[in-house]
Order: structure tokens, then C-alpha cells, then sequence
């Protein structure tokens, strides 16, 4: 056994290390300062320690791993030695230190480890002038709920010292494990959790099938973290043709472009998709493999349809859920397409806050199977991340039971349940105090809306969302503001917590029609659209006349 020297080196706080949505994310700059990722961890380790581990680390295991971006590499040598320091009994790294999100919960829970730390800004871009980002995920495999993150913070602030050891950098690349002093360091196998939680859910040999009956797919892995996990189980193990997984390498800097699966940032796959000779079903994932964007042949499935969807197929199509689902969930700004399934099954929809966190206590109790996102996150309680490969599988499972096209999966559930036309805008690298201003004043004019009139109807009520969970009892308020029209429309508007510069308004449109779906989205939402703009005097105060993304 090595013998170490533990160092414990004097540091100050710094200002801003509180975890948002997802984890702490800035800069990578930022990152890169010294002590910055150090007191981060630290507070972490304070934090865990207190609550998890007040007899110390000895007995405990924590995963790292992260989805590749810059940096990546830089911050889990930092880890693995400051993991050393605060005596952890074990350290599993994958190998590369390449682990998805939904893997590193996979191995989290798998492996019975006391917790992990992610490092990613997930669809963030990545690089020296990009994001980097470290989330804490508890032992039940889920990011830290806010009681813990509120721990964290607290600990970031009052932080005078950090503890490290002398050691050269461990050999990411070789699988197997190495003594650092009393701990153990694991290199594992980045794939074989995860592969083998996907293995246990899905009819591997019914998926097989389908690609040998001629079905073709594109995944674009967006050369990020997914494309490892993507070729070995569509290419090797369930035999799709070689080439089916495209920007297959994960890159520091994902080639430039914004791994964000979405119409937008997935450009080549959307034209691919659009194209005469298109494959059969298209998908991505994001940086850090918890998002997916699904696509039939010029056809486009948006996340709240999609939820609802696999809902409404797992249990005759998926074996794992053959049981059937006990509940379903999804933030508050996702469409309600899904709670027009939970009806008709019998069972409740649980309505969140956003951020996959508040659904750790829903899947941990029992109360529901699934969840899902507006922003492009679909999951189970295989895992307790969002997971954009198991979305894939999902979609996978239907296609080879229904033996239907995307487009008419899709219009038979409108036929069935109506359509929730649906779109998010998003206003990005706003002023961040005017930005807070303006919805400080939309809050107190929301008791004045009732009666008025937005888009072509009246303003039936409006609230600033609260959640109480219905397991610990914990509340979070201010949510985000929500109007509901008399029509059944409903418009909510949030400020985002994941942005590294300046704020990013969201504002979520939706408009429910029992009209089989065949309406033109741009026309139903443009009503909406417009008065909201006006409404929030986004021109005048921004100079903002069109969103910068729409999703
Ligand atoms: C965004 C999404 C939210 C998602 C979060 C993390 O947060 O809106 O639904 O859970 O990103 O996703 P915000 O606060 O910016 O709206 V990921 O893929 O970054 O882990
Ligand atoms: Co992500």
C-alpha cells in the first residue's frame, strides 16, 4: 500500500457554488480556478458525511464519471485524490472517466454505492470557453433533493480548508483497481451496469429481430457521451447495421456544436430524417445522455407526446412493465398529454417542480414508474436519472410490437386522446436583474389577470406554482408562474437554473384540441405567442421580438 501524504490546504469560500436545477454549472474557466473545484468537493464530502457517513468514509463507495467534455479528465484526478484524503473505502471511475448520467446512477445503485458525482453541463456546450458542471447524486442513485444541495451551499460558504493527497494522476484507461493508501480505486467498465439494466428491461432478442426484418434507425450520439452505449447495444448487441450511430466519439468539445438533441441543435439528423431515402426511426441524446429527441421519417414526436406514448405502450410492449405502471409524473411545465393516459389507465399523474430531483421520493416510494420532461427527459424507476438510451428502447419496443410508423403511432394517440399543441420559447443571455424584475412584476400582476383576455380567450386563474412532496413533506415554492385560460390553455413562465450567463426565460405554451391532431402548431400557439409578448413587454424592456430558440 502506498504511503500517503494527506495535505490540508487553507482555502476561502467562494461566491455562487449553489446547485441550480442540476448541479453546479459555470464556465469551465471558472471551474478551472484554483480551489474551485476542490471546495465544491469538499463541501460535498462535508455535507454527505453529516448525514450518510458519521463514522467516516472507510466502508463507503462513490462513482465518478462524467460525459467527456473538457476538463473532465482534470476534475476527476482532483476527486480521486481528495477521495483518498477523506478516507472513501472505495472510488469506481469509469474507464476514460466516461460515464453517462443514467449510468452513474445505474452503478450508484447496482454497486450499493453511498453516492456519485457527475461531471457534466449535460446539453451545455463544452471546451475551455464553454460549461463544465458537478452534480451530487444521493444513494438512491438520483440527484440530490434541495435539502441536501441546501447542505451543500451552506458548506461552500463557511469552507476554510479542503483535503488532498500527494499522488500522480491514476491511469484512467486501464480497467481494474489501485490502492491509494486505504482506498480502493476502480477503473470499471463505463458500459456493463447500464447495459445490463437495459438487458433486464427490454425483449433484446424481439429488438434483434426487428433490425434483422430490414428496420433502420439513426441515432446521433452528438459526439458526446452516448456513443459508446449506442453502438454497443444497437450495433453489437441488438445487430443494427454499422453507421447506424452517427458522431459516434465522444469529443472535449462535442465538435463545436451544442449537444443538445433538439428540431434545432440535432440539425444533421433532422435533415437526414427529412431526406427521400430516410431510415425508418431517427433519435439523439445529449451531452451527458439523459435527454432524446425521437423522430419517425420527416416526422417530429415532442417530448410531452412522447411520455405519454410510452406510457401508455410499456406495459404490453416492454417486459419490465409488464406489471404495469403504478403512477406517472411530470414537471409542471410539460404538457398534459401524459395525465390524459394516467385517466384513462386508473392511475395518478404527479405534477412537480422542474429539475429530475423532485421525482427521486415519487419513484422511491412506489407512488409512480414512469416520469417525464418537457425538455426532452423521459424516464423510469430503473434508474433514478432521465435516460435517453432507454427512451430509444422504448420507442424500439413499440415500433417492433405495432409494427406502425412513428407518424402513426403518434395520430393514433391524438386520435385517442386529443392533441396538446405544445411549444417552449426561450429567451436567452437576457439581463439577469432586469430579467428577475420582470418576473417579480408578472407575480404580483397574476391576482389582477382573471378576466382578461390573451390569445383568444379569457384568463380563468393564475398562480405561482408551489410544491409540497407528497412523501417528505418538503415544499418548494415559486416554481414558476402559470396562467390557465378559459379554453383549457395554459402558459407558464419560468427564469432557468441550469444557464452559465446572464438568464434564460422560458415560456411554455399549450392548447389541448380533441381535433385528431391535424391542426397547424404555428397557428393554434401564434394567439398565445403574441399577447404573451406583449404581456411580459418583452420588446420594450429587452428589445427581444422573436425567442432564440423554440422547442
Ligand atoms: C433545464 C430543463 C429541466 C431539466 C434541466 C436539467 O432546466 O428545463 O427540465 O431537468 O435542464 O437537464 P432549467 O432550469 O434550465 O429550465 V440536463 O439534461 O441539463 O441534466
Ligand atoms: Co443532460
Amino acid at each position: 500500500m502506498d504511503k500517503l501524504n494527506i495535505a490540508v490546504v487553507a482555502t476561502k469560500p467562494f461566491d455562487g457554488q449553489r446547485p441550480g436545477t442540476s448541479g453546479l454549472r459555470k464556465k469551465t474557466r471558472v471551474f478551472m480556478q484554483p480551489c474551485y473545484v476542490e471546495n465544491f468537493v469538499q463541501s460535498v464530502f462535508n455535507a454527505v458525511r453529516e448525514t450518510d457517513a458519521p463514522a467516516g468514509f472507510e466502508q463507503e463507495t462513490l462513482v465518478v464519471g462524467g460525459d467527456g467534455r473538457y476538463f473532465n479528465r482534470e476534475a476527476i484526478q482532483t476527486i480521486i485524490r481528495m477521495a483518498a484524503a477523506n478516507g472513501w473505502g472505495r472510488v469506481l471511475v469509469g474507464r476514460g472517466g466516461i460515464l453517462s448520467t443514467p449510468a452513474v446512477s445505474a452503478t450508484i445503485r447496482r454497486r450499493k454505492a453511498t453516492g456519485g458525482l457527475v461531471l457534466s453541463a449535460s446539453h451545455n456546450p463544452g471546451g475551455i470557453n464553454e460549461d463544465f458542471g458537478i452534480k451530487y447524486n444521493i444513494r438512491n442513485g438520483g440527484p440530490a433533493p434541495e435539502s441536501v444541495t441546501e447542505r451543500i451551499y451552506a458548506e461552500t460558504q463557511k469552507i476554510t480548508e479542503y483535503r488532498t493527497v500527494e499522488h500522480t494522476d491514476i491511469d484512467l484507461e486501464k480497467e481494474g483497481s489501485v490502492a491509494l493508501g486505504a482506498t480502493e480505486v476502480v477503473v470499471i467498465d463505463s458500459l456493463a451496469d447500464y447495459t445490463a439494466v437495459m438487458e433486464e428491461l427490454f425483449d433484446f432478442k424481439q429488438l434483434y429481430a426487428l433490425f434483422q426484418s430490414g428496420f433502420r434507425m439513426l441515432f446521433d450520439a452528438m459526439s458526446a457521451v452516448t456513443g459508446p452505449y449506442a453502438r454497443s447495444i444497437l450495433e453489437e448487441r441488438l445487430g443494427a447495421p454499422r453507421g447506424t450511430v452517427i458522431n459516434g466519439t465522444p469529443l472535449e468539445d462535442f465538435g463545436g456544436h451544442h449537444p443538445d438533441p433538439n428540431m434545432v441543435h440535432a440539425h444533421e439528423l433532422v435533415e437526414r430524417m427529412s431526406a427521400s431515402d430516410a431510415p425508418d426511426f431517427g433519435a439523439a441524446c445529449d451531452g451527458d445522455g439523459d435527454r432524446n429527441l425521437i423522430l419517425g421519417r420527416g416526422f417530429f414526436v415532442t417530448p410531452g407526446d412522447s411520455l405519454a406514448i410510452i406510457a401508455d405502450h410499456a406495459p404490453r410492449v416492454i417486459p419490465g412493465y409488464r406489471a404495469g405502471l403504478k403512477g406517472v409524473a411530470r414537471s409542471m411545465p410539460t404538457s398534459t398529454a401524459v395525465d390524459r393516459v394516467a385517466e384513462s389507465l386508473g392511475i395518478t399523474c404527479y405534477e412537480t417542480p422542474t429539475g429530475w430531483k423532485f421525482f427521486g421520493n415519487l419513484l422511491d416510494a412506489g407512488l409512480c414508474t414512469m416520469c417525464g420532461e418537457e425538455s426532452f427527459g423521459t424516464g423510469s424507476d430503473h434508474v433514478r436519472e432521465k435516460d435517453g438510451l432507454w427512451a430509444v428502447l422504448c420507442w424500439l419496443s413499440i415500433l417492433a410490437a405495432t409494427r406502425k410508423s412513428v407518424k402513426e403511432v403518434v395520430e393514433e394517440h391524438w386520435q385517442r386522446f386529443g392533441r396538446s399543441y405544445y411549444q417552449r420559447h426561450d429567451y436567452e443571455a437576457l439581463e439577469a436583474a432586469p430579467a428577475a424584475e420582470m418576473i417579480a412584476e408578472l407575480r404580483e400582476q397574476l391576482s389582477f389577470l382573471k378576466g382578461t383576455s390573451i390569445g383568444e380567450s379569457t384568463v380563468a386563474s393564475a398562480d405561482d406554482f408551489s410544491y409540497t412532496d407528497p412523501v417528505d413533506g418538503s415544499t418548494s415554492t415559486h416554481q414558476g408562474l402559470r396562467i390557465f385560460l378559459e379554453d383549457g390553455s395554459r402558459i407558464v413562465f419560468r427564469l432557468s437554473g441550469t444557464g452559465t450567463e446572464g438568464a434564460t426565460l422560458r415560456i411554455y405554451l399549450e392548447r389541448f384540441a380533441q381535433d385528431g391532431g391535424t391542426s397547424d402548431i404555428e397557428q393554434v400557439l401564434a394567439p398565445l405567442a403574441r399577447d404573451v409578448r406583449a404581456l411580459l413587454k418583452l420588446n420594450e424592456r429587452f428589445k427581444r421580438e422573436e425567442p432564440t430558440v423554440i422547442t
